[in-house]
């Protein structure tokens, strides 16, 4: 055997012993885990009875910060019961700017899926509102045609209808059950409102937003025909003259540009105030969270977020982003700082996932917006008026 021979068959020996070697390591045993101190926690296990509980938020379809699936929309009446419910609603066909909203609801699901009722403690809230008093499902998304938008809209203002229309579970609690809808493009908020006035009567609207999405359908819609002039800009105007939405409503967040000063005029007429984005550099998050607190004092509020109330950089998956807006941790302090009002219904609209990066800034920041809207509905239990 020549000596390169010697030192091939030598090498190969020992990673063969290495190799077998390798196979028999045995880890110390970890004391603490599971309560197993002392025990042979390595030992013990084998597939046969591999844990199948450990990894919450990785395992089953994809739902609202892995909340249980109710199909709500079931013409059933005896389906499990609920107190808040997600409802996602993939309609994009009443935008002016990039299409892509009817992939939002999946999205915003999807930068939920850290979330989850097991995990939910909320150190800034103190208490974990998944696992309070009420009992919070995902109904998944309604059936929406996409090449029809009156039909879509019917489709939708039944939905919420049937979704708000069963007993709530916690009766003590509440009555009818809240939603929180999961946009979708903003006219979607249009079947929301209609759904409200049913059960809690006029609403305020607390609308997060860049844009008034108060004009007249004439203006935005270009007075083509009436299917044009209900759209994503025009929906809180056609609010109003249904007769949906109290006088004291409030924009928060505004700087897009309008067509002119007329624009103005018909946001009053229509009931709203205007907290324009950079009023948050002279009065603070405080300042905000008092004048909108003060605003709809008294009344049973919805609150409506478009994402396109952040700036660009911290939400770009979106239809119509304008810059200078208020960043992911303003708008989270805003809006858990609306604790105590009756809140009645809310909704994250225009996240449009195809415009999102790679680190999903824009689903992760809807999502948590989406939490502290249900947070919110958690704290403040509300009965229906009727
Ligand atoms: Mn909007």
């Amino acid at each position: 055997m020549t000596l390169k021979r010697l030192t091939l068959s030598c090498a190969s020996i020992a990673i063969f012993a290495f190799s077998v070697s390798a196979r028999n390591i045995v880890f110390p045993p970890i004391a603490g885990v599971n309560g197993l101190i002392g025990s042979d926690t390595q030992a013990a296990l084998s597939s046969d009875n591999a844990p199948l509980h450990i990894g919450l938020k990785f395992q089953g379809l994809t739902t609202f910060a892995n909340l249980p699936y109710v199909f709500c929309l079931s013409e059933e009446q005896n389906i499990e019961s609920y107190d808040i419910a997600f409802l996602g609603a993939p309609f994009d066909t009443g935008v002016t700017g990039r299409p892509g909203a009817r992939f939002g609801p999946r999205g915003i699901r999807q930068g939920s899926h850290r979330m989850s009722p097991e995990a939910g403690y909320n150190i800034y809230a103190g208490s974990n509102a998944f696992l309070d008093w009420a009992k919070i499902v995902d109904c998944g998304d309604v059936p929406l045609t996409v090449l029809d938008n009156t039909y879509a809209l019917k489709q939708l203002d039944r939905a919420h209808k049937v979704v708000s229309g069963r007993t709530a579970n916690s009766t003590e609690k509440s009555s009818v059950p809240r939603i929180i809808t999961l946009g979708g493009d903003h006219t979607t908020t249009l079947s929301a409102l209609r759904s409200t006035f049913d059960n809690w009567d006029k609403v305020s609207v607390i609308h997060f937003d860049s844009h008034l999405d108060t004009w007249r359908p004439d203006v935005l819609g270009g007075g083509i025909s009436d299917y044009a002039g209900v759209n994503h800009g025009t929906f809180l105007h056609i609010a109003h003259e249904e007769g949906l939405i109290h006088n004291n409503s409030v924009h928060a967040g505004v700087r897009a540009p309008l067509f002119s000063r007329r624009d103005l005029k018909n946001d009053v007429r229509c009931g709203f105030d205007i907290i324009t984005a950079r009023e948050i550099d002279r009065i603070g998050v405080h300042g905000i969270i008092e004048r909108l607190k003060s605003r709809v004092e008294g009344s049973k509020v919805y609150i409506t977020v478009d994402i396109d109330v952040l700036d660009p950089a911290y939400a770009p998956a979106t239809g119509t982003a304008e810059v200078g807006g208020w960043s992911t941790r303003e708008l989270l302090s805003i809006l858990d700082g609306l604790e105590g009002l009756d809140i009645i219904g809310a909704d994250v609209v225009e996240v449009s996932p195809a415009y999102d990066n790679a680190g999903e800034t824009t689903v992760l920041a809807a999502a948590e917006v989406a939490h502290s809207l249900m947070t919110l509905m958690v704290q403040k239990p509300v009965k229906a008026s009727t």
